[in-house]
Parts: structure tokens; sequence; C-alpha cells
């Protein structure tokens, strides 16, 4: 399936600080409930948001590229989830019938109101937005995804993070029964990543609840996985339920077993080779001719100025 869209990345930083924005914010809102109220009335109150069901409610988002997207079947079996798999084609087979309700996500550390927050009440919180990024992962293949969900920005400054919280810890459920990966060492479990405040802060920072318009498929971190689009698909976590704000940076699982390959930051960097491999072009999948890779993923005029005066060599 191939969809064309806008003609251009539209992220301004204007589109989050100008009073209209939060004006249209506050209309979408309005509408939002207006309309979930009469939905509610045709589904019955106590209905749940589960696997593979249409999302109630999503706005499109000018935070989107003017790319081909690829098709659901791509975006759902080529996956990397070592907590099924290590064969990118098996993980959807092996994934299938992963339970995601009932599903609770904890959120704590340095921040004034931690909470525990059912995933059907986090997706009914914020209006959900779609938004079409670019996906690159490490390993130098890409894609174009339509991603559901809303920015974690909007929950962190909801939870009045304290003055001290500098970083953002993720970390996904370790359940060796429910994720038979996790019966074997290839990783250290459960796996975590981590982002720096302003990272977790900026507006393309997205806690993607779907994918096509429905709840995210279980392969492609259901029922919540984290997407910053700027950097290489590893520090996007899967299937997350704890997050946490600290003070000191915290480790990452990539970092912890290959620091030599893995940095903390994994900006989309193709100046900076993998030890092992050139990161300087990309087989975007569904496609034959390699790419040139963008630096930070062709986001640069929307996230570079979090780096300015940091070496990105050192910091990879
Ligand atoms: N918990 C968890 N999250 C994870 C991974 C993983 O193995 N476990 N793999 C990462 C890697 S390397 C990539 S490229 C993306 C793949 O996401 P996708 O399958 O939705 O394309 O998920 C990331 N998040
Ligand atoms: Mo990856």
């Amino acid at each position: 399936m191939l969809i064309k869209t806008r003609s251009r990345l539209e992220l301004k930083e204007s589109d989050v600080t100008s009073p209209e924005w939060y004006g249209n914010r506050r209309q979408f809102l309005r509408l939002g409930a207006a309309m979930s109220a009469t939905a509610a009335v045709g589904l019955g109150l106590a209905q749940q948001v589960s696997a593979g069901e249409k999302l109630p409610n999503v706005v499109k988002s000018s935070f989107t590229v003017d790319e081909t997207v690829n098709s659901l079947e791509d975006i759902t079996h080529y996956n990397n989830y070592y907590e099924f798999s290590t064969e990118k084609t098996e993980v959807a087979e092996l994934a299938r019938n992963f339970q995601t309700r009932p599903w609770t996500v904890e959120i704590g550390g340095e921040i004034n109101k931690p909470g525990r927050f059912d995933i059907d009440e986090l997706i009914k919180r914020y209006p959900l937005e779609e938004r079409i990024y670019r996906f690159r992962c490490v390993e130098a293949w890409s894609m174009v995804v339509p991603w559901v969900g809303f920015p974690l920005a909007k929950l962190i400054k909801d939870l009045d993070p304290r003055g001290n919280a500098k970083f953002v810890e993720f970390t996904t459920l370790r359940d060796p029964e429910r994720m038979p990966g996790q019966k074997r060492d290839v990783l250290p479990w459960p796996y975590v990543e981590g982002l720096r405040m302003d990272e977790a802060l900026h507006p393309l920072t997205l806690l993607a609840v779907g994918l096509y318009g429905e709840t995210l498929p279980p392969q492609n971190g259901a029922p919540i996985r984290l997407i910053t689009p700027w950097k290489y698909g590893f520090k996007s976590i899967k299937s997350i339920v704890r997050i946490r704000l600290l003070e000191q940076q915290p480790m990452n699982t990539w970092q912890q077993v290959g620091p030599r390959e893995y940095g903390f930051y994994a900006n989309v960097n193709p100046e900076v080779d993998h030890p092992r491999w050139s990161q300087a072009r990309e087989r975007r999948i569904g496609e034959f001719l390699k790419r040139k890779t963008l630096p930070f993923n062709g986001y640069a005029e929307q996230v570079a100025s979090l780096y300015t005066g940091m070496d990105l060599r050192k910091f990879y």
C-alpha cells in the first residue's frame, strides 16, 4: 500500500509554543470529549481498547514527512524484538498471542506526582495523533511508519517533574513465560533505554500506541512503545512497563552489551560509522537501491540544536 502525504515536514518550534497552537489543542480536546461521549454511548462505557482495534479520535499531525509509507505487511513482518526472537521475520508469529491486557505503566522517580496508569486510561488521557515518521535501524535499513500516539512531553509535564530530573529511563516488561526470548541470555533482561530530559521533552518524541490507525500489533511493541525518530531504532523501546525520571544518566541495554558499538545518544549520523559497517547509506525496505542516510535521520532542523557544542563522534 502506498500513501502520499504532505509536501514536507512541517514541524516548527512555533507549532508547539504559539498561543494559537494551544488554542487549537483546546479545540481538539473539546471536540474529542464530545465525540468520545457519543462513541461511549454506542460502545458501552466499559469498552476497552485492545490489540488490533481501531483507535478512536485520531487527528492527523503536521509532524509528518512526505514519503511513501511502508506497507503494514512490511512494518509487521520485519521486526527487531529480542524478547521473542533475534530473527526479524520470526517475531510476528512468536508474538502473535502476547497478551497486552491488563497492562500498567508505572511512572516515578524525580517527579512530584508519580503514578500507575492502566494502559486504557493512558490511551484516553491525551488526543491521539497520527504521525508519519522515518525510522532508521542501526543495521542500516529504514522504513516510513504511520504511528499513532501522543507526545511524551505531555505526560511528563502533567506529572510535575522535579528540577533535579535530568534523564528519563524506560523499561520493558520482563516475563519469560510470555516473552520466550527472555529464556535465553541474548541480552540482559529487562530491556532498558534512556533519554536526556530535553530529548524526552522534545515535541517529536512520541509514546506510540498504534500503527495505521489501529492499536499496535504485539511485534511492534504493544501496548505502548517509545519513538525517537532522529535516533537509531534501538532507542525506540517496546512494551514499556516503567518510566523513571532520574538525576543520573541511566545505562541502556545496547550500550551495556556493546559500549564500543552503541552509545547513549545513538543519533542517526551518516558521518560516524558503526565499527563493523558504514552508516552512510541505508536500505529503505521495499526499495532496491540504497539511499543516503541523512543527519539526525532528516530531522536535523528540529533537533540539531539539542546537541550544539557536543562532539558527536565522542557522544555517539
Ligand atoms: N524491548 C525491546 N525494544 C526494542 C527492541 C528489542 O529487541 N526489545 N529492538 C529495537 C530495535 S534494534 C529496533 S530497530 C526497533 C524495531 O522496531 P519495529 O519492529 O517496530 O520496526 O525496536 C527497538 N526496540
Ligand atoms: Mo535496530
